[in-house]
């Protein structure tokens, strides 16, 4: 009887040949003969594979990716990795790899020192041979920063998934319920529109909590006439979206209106400066001159923006200290905001990608003063 062959469907995103020759064609120079990847973020961004406890090894002259795992981790490979090879390890992952290393006649393995501890490196000295490890820059990072068609896709569904639950969420919203009410409701309705879950742990701060950065959510009561700061993101296909609002239930406090005003400007000049070719630490000036000439540049504490993708905080960084430039498929958050203690505070994120002649701003929920009163 002819075996019934069991069509699988693949998850695998379209460009992994392309993101790994680009690795290949990067390292080759460094003397290695392949990487031993640790990190599960690039794991998945070069081989579709999603599970953790595992490594994956790629070979610089060879097509095939080899993924070191285990029995639970077998039918999920196939899946989400029909372009690797899995290994089903029956010893401990260094051994395993010493022996596939050794059938490939690998004479040298680059390392990623970021993300292997000393623990992992002495098996692996032990067995392959401390010589025959390299420790090498594989440029992950910065390739990462620069999205492609699948990625760039993935962070608009994010992010439409995450607009159309703060849209409900509005509607939600009542005088008297806590901040954690509010997240919960949020961060149920992203999971129920179909997000992997969320990027980050929201944030929903009620008036003076918002003047603290990273607020966590708590017992504290929203009010009517008070202000709330929100920010929020969804994961989708392991991309991470993320935006910042604040609104007001029925009124915004006179001092709170004055700041919004000057961060939304702020916000819109830094977009507006976006385009490849300019300088990152030029971009957060921007926003930052807006923000200190209204006089208040001590109350804007923290950089202008992040690179988002697999992590929530990639390259490139808008900050003041950066060094680099914007190219084409960079998606970067901008996110200014105006911090008062004891008062409230005021940020509005949006996620922004370089376009080859400009940008394009991927969110779209509104932002002017009258839309954040609800
Ligand atoms: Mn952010």
């Amino acid at each position: 009887m002819a075996q019934k062959k069991t069509t699988r469907k693949t998850t695998a995103p379209s460009n992994l040949t392309d993101r790994v020759r680009l690795l290949q064609k990067r390292l080759r120079p460094s003397g290695a003969s392949a990487l031993l990847l640790t990190n599960p973020r690039d794991i998945r961004y070069l081989t579709g594979f999603v599970g953790d406890d595992s490594w994956a090894l790629i070979p610089l002259r060879s097509s095939k990716a080899y993924i070191l795992s285990d029995f639970r981790f077998d039918e999920q490979i196939a899946k989400e990795a029909p372009h690797a090879q899995a290994i089903i390890r029956k010893k401990s992952l260094a051994e395993e790899l010493a022996t596939l290393a050794n059938r490939l006649r690998l004479n040298k393995v680059a390392l990623q020192p970021d993300y292997l501890t000393l623990a992992q490196r002495k098996p692996l000295a032990k067995h392959l041979g401390a010589k025959r490890l390299l420790k090498t820059d594989d440029g992950l990072l910065q390739q990462r920063a620069v999205k492609d068609a699948d990625e760039v896709k993935a962070i608009r569904k994010a992010l439409a998934i995450q607009q159309q639950a703060f849209r409900e969420t509005c509607q939600f919203m009542k005088h008297g319920q806590t901040e954690n009410e509010v997240a919960a409701y949020l961060e149920y309705r992203m999971r129920a529109l179909g997000a992997d879950g969320v990027s980050f742990p929201s944030i929903v701060a009620a008036d003076a909590n918002g003047s603290l950065p990273h607020a966590v959510p708590g017992k504290a009561k929203i009010k009517a006439g008070g202000s709330v700061l929100i920010d929020w993101g969804a994961r989708y296909n392991g991309y991470c979206s993320d935006m910042t609002r604040v609104v007001a239930l029925g009124k915004m406090k006179p001092k709170i209106e004055e700041v919004y005003q000057i961060v939304l400007d702020a916000q819109m000049a830094a977009i507006e400066a976006i385009e490849p070719g300019k300088k990152l630490s030029e971009i957060d000036k921007v926003a930052r001159d807006v923000i200190t000439k209204a006089g208040y540049g001590d109350q804007f504490g923290h950089s202008l923006g992040h690179g988002l993708g697999l992590d929530i905080h990639e390259q490139p960084v808008l900050s003041g200290k950066a060094k680099g430039v914007l190219v084409p498929g960079h998606v970067v958050t901008v996110e200014p905001g105006i911090y008062l203690p004891g008062v409230g505070g005021v940020r509005i994120e949006d996620d922004v990608l370089v376009t080859p002649k400009g940008h394009k701003v991927l969110s779209d929920l509104p932002k002017s003063l009258e839309s954040a009163i609800i």
